[in-house]
C-alpha cells in the first residue's frame, strides 16, 4: 500500500474547503491511486463546525482518505506534512483599511511560517489561498527559511480558469482548445490577463477578437470577477475557488499538458524584470513535480506596463509588512 501524502489545511471548516476537501480525498488532487491524509486546522472557535465537516468526509466512506487530523494546534496540523494548502484568514471587515487586512494576516501568516519551518518537511509544497494570497505567501516564505522557497507559491489558478472561460465564451470554443492562457502579478484587480499567446484550436486569440474586446472588456471582467460574484451570492467565491486549488496541485504534481502551461504566482527570480523574490504569477511549465517560469514571451507595451503596475502593488504590500518579513 503506497504511503498518504499527508496534506495540511488551514480554514478548514469555511466555505472553500466544504467543497475542496471531498475533491482532494476522492482523488481529485493527487490521483486516483494515491491514499490522502488530510490535517486540518481551525481557530478554537470553529472546532465544532470542523468536527462536522470530518463527520461527513467519515460517512463519504473514502477510500483513498486514510487519516483525518482535526485540530487547534498549527504544530499538530503543520507536522511531517508533504502539502499545505494555507485557505484560512481573516477576512477584511465593515471599515477595514488594506493595510490593517495586510498587517492582521501578516501576523497569522508569520506564526504560521515560523512553525512550519520548525516541523514541517523541507520540500512540502505550500499553495496559499487566504487573501491578500500573494503577499501571505510573501511572509510565509520569509519567516520559513528552511522550507524550499521554490516550494512557497500563491493562488492565481481560479484567475486562470475565469480567464479560459471568458475567451471560450466569446470565440465560442471548448476550453479545451485553448492553450497558453496567462495571468500576470498579483491575485488582486491589478492582475494582467493576457490572451497575447493564447492559441484556440491551434490559431493565435488575438487574431481572432478585436484589441479593444481583450484590453477594456476581457481584462477587467476577470480581473473583477471575484467581486461580481461577491454582489450575486453575498459571499466569495469558494467551490470554484476550492476547484482552482485542485487544479494548481494536481497540476504542479502531475505536470502540465505537452505544448502547454498553467499560471501559477511563485517567488520571482527576476524574470520579465519583476523584483526578486515578490510572489509573482508566471505562466509556468509543470513537469517531475517541480515548475519552471516560461522564458523569452515577447511582452507587449500594454501588458508589460499593467505588469509593472501590479509588481508596483506587491512592492507596497511588501513594505506595509517589512517589519513581518
Ligand atoms: P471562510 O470565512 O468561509 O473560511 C475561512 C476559515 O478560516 C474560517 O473557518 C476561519 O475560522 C478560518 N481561519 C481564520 N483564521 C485562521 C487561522 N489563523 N488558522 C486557521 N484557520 C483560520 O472563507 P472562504 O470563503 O473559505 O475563503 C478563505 C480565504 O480565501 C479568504 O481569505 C478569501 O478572501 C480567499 N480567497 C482567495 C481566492 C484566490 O483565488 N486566491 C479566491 C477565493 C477567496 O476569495
Amino acid at each position: 500500500m503506497t504511503d498518504p501524502v499527508r496534506i495540511a489545511i488551514t480554514g478548514a471548516a469555511g466555505q472553500i474547503c466544504y467543497s475542496m476537501l471531498f475533491r482532494i480525498a476522492s482523488g481529485g488532487m493527487f490521483g486516483p491511486k494515491q491514499p490522502v491524509a488530510l490535517q486540518l486546522l481551525e481557530i478554537t472557535p470553529a472546532m465544532g463546525v470542523l468536527e462536522a465537516v470530518k463527520m461527513e468526509l467519515d460517512d463519504c466512506a473514502f477510500p483513498l482518505l486514510s487519516e483525518v487530523i482535526c485540530t487547534d494546534d498549527p504544530k499538530t496540523a503543520l507536522t511531517n506534512i508533504d502539502a499545505a494548502l494555507f485557505v484560512g484568514a481573516k477576512p477584511r471587515g465593515p471599515g477595514m483599511e488594506r493595510s490593517d487586512l495586510l498587517k492582521d494576516n501578516g501576523k497569522i501568516f508569520s506564526s504560521l511560517g515560523k512553525i512550519m519551518n520548525e516541523v514541517a518537511n523541507p520540500d512540502v509544497k505550500v499553495c496559499v489561498v487566504g487573501n491578500p494570497a500573494n503577499t501571505n505567501a510573501y511572509i510565509l516564505k520569509a519567516n520559513a527559511p528552511n522550507i524550499n522557497p521554490r516550494n512557497i507559491t500563491a493562488l492565481t489558478r481560479l484567475d486562470h480558469n475565469r480567464a479560459m472561460s471568458q475567451l471560450a465564451g466569446k470565440v465560442d470554443c471548448s476550453v479545451t482548445d485553448i492553450e497558453k492562457m496567462i495571468i500576470w502579478g498579483n491575485h488582486s484587480t491589478t492582475q494582467v490577463p493576457d490572451i497575447s499567446h493564447c492559441l484556440v484550436s491551434g490559431k493565435a486569440a488575438p487574431s481572432l477578437v478585436d484589441e479593444s474586446w481583450a484590453q477594456e472588456d476581457f481584462i477587467p471582467t476577470v480581473a473583477k470577477r471575484g467581486a461580481a460574484v461577491i454582489a450575486a451570492r453575498g459571499s466569495s467565491s469558494a467551490a470554484s475557488a476550492g476547484n482552482a486549488v485542485v487544479d494548481h496541485m494536481a497540476s504542479w504534481v502531475n505536470g502540465t499538458a505537452e505544448g502547454d502551461w498553467t499560471s501559477m504566482s511563485v517567488p520571482s527570480d527576476g524574470s520579465y524584470g519583476i523584483q526578486e523574490g515578490l510572489i509573482y504569477s508566471y505562466p509556468v511549465v509543470c513537469k517531475n513535480g517541480d515548475y519552471e517560469i516560461v522564458q523569452g514571451l515577447e511582452v507587449s507595451d500594454f501588458i508589460a506596463g499593467k505588469m509593472k503596475e501590479s509588481e508596483k502593488e506587491l512592492l507596497e504590500e511588501a513594505e506595509a509588512v517589512k517589519e513581518m518579513t
